[in-house]
Parts: C-alpha cells; structure tokens; sequence
C-alpha cells in the first residue's frame, strides 16, 4: 500500500491538490474537513458537536475525528480497489498522529511520506477570502476567523510535520505558484517512493 499525509496550513492547497493526486496514484481521499461538512449538513450529533468549533476556526476534538477517520479507513480495507490512503486535514495534531500510526500499523499498513505544502499566511488569507465569496463556508468568510484557523495550525499542528521528521518521512514542497505546477511537484515526491 501507499499512504501519504497531504500537509500545510488551511488554504495552503491539500483539497485543491489531493482530489488531483488520488486517480493518479489510486488513492483512496480522506479529507476530514469534508467529512465534517458532511456531518454537519446531514444534522447528525457529530455534525452539530463539530459545527461550533468549525465556524470559529477551532479544530474539532481528537476523538471525534479519529472515531470518524477509522470508520472510513476499514469501510476502504474491508471494500478494496485502492493502492492505498491520501490524508488531507489529518492528522491535526501529534494525538492524531500518533492514533493514525497505530491504526495502521493494527492493519499491517504505514504512512510512507508526509508532502507539506508550504505557503505565506498572507497567501493563505487572500486564498481563502476568495474560496469564501462562493464556498457557503462560515470560516471561509470573516478574516479573524481565518486568522485564528493559521494560529491553530501554528500551535497544533505544525508540530506533526516535527513528529514525522524524526521518522525521515517528510518533504516539503513550494505551495505557492501554478495549480498544475504544484501537482507536478507533489506527484514527483510521490513517484519518489512507488
Ligand atoms: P479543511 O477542510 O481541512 O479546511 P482547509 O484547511 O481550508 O482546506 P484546504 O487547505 O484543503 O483548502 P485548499 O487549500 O484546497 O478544515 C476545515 C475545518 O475543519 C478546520 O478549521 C477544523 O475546524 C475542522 N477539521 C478538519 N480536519 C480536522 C482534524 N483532523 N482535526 C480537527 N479539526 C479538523 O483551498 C483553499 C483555496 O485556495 C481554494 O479556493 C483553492 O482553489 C485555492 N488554491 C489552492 N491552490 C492554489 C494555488 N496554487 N494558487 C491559488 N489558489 C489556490
């Protein structure tokens, strides 16, 4: 199997760039934030326990989203037709990672590289204020939320990166430019190992 972690601040490219990657790779896309919009549009008591951390711009707690990601990574196992994983938004937090580690090693399975996208906050502001005009997204549309989105990234999460240096598992890549060009960039990394 192939897994990759698709890492970097919020606006910084994951979505815009897995949805790319994984017919490329035969990836199997699990993106929590998409998991968690969907929640919250279907009213479950997940959706409505996650909505209010999402719309301030605060990550949603470890064990909803572990809870939540498990599910989909044995429903993907169990089901079959994919060469592996492409994580977007998770893990967000060492906590995350550390459960995900574990996870798939309980299913004889590994992350093999962490691709981080790196961009200014200035960049990731401006992206996400655009996103906002159309996406319907309530932490798409006011700045201070955005902002308070790249502090939690700041504090929480980019301590995961950290967590898988230590493995030798992470490469960065130049997440500001052409759409196509950063696709090319990421596949290279990902080309790398298969
Ligand atoms: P996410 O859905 O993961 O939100 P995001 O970080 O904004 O998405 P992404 O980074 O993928 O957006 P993209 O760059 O593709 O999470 C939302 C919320 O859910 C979090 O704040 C948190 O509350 C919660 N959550 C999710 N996962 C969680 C977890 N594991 N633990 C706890 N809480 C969790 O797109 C940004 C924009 O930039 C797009 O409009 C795109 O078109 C544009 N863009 C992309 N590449 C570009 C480029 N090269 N140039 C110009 N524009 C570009």
């Amino acid at each position: 199997m192939l897994n990759i972690i698709l890492f970097g601040p919020p606006g910084s490219g994951k979505g815009t760039q897995a949805t790319r990657l994984k017919d490329r790779f035969c990836l199997k896309h699990l993106s929590t934030g998409d998991m968690l919009r969907e929640e919250k549009s279907n009213g479950t008591e997940l959706g409505l326990e996650a909505k209010r951390f999402m719309d301030a711009g605060e990550l949603v707690p470890d064990h909803v989203v572990i809870g939540m990601i498990a599910v989909r990574v044995d429903e993907v196992l169990n089901k079959g037709g994919f060469d592996g994983f492409i994580f977007d938004g998770f893990p967000r937090t060492v906590a995350q990672a550390e459960a995900l580690d574990k996870m798939l090693s309980e299913r004889e399975t590994a992350i093999d590289q962490v691709l981080a996208l790196k961009v200014g906050e200035e960049e990731l502001v401006k992206r996400i204020l655009l996103r906002g005009e159309t996406s319907g997204r309530a932490d798409d549309r006011d700045e201070s939320i955005i902002r308070n989105r790249v502090v939690q990234y700041e504090e929480k999460t980019a301590a995961v990166a950290n967590y898988y240096a230590q493995f030798d598992k992470v490469t960065y890549v130049e997440g500001e430019g052409g759409i196509d060009e950063i696709t090319e960039a990421l596949a290279a990394g990902i080309d790398a190992l298969v």
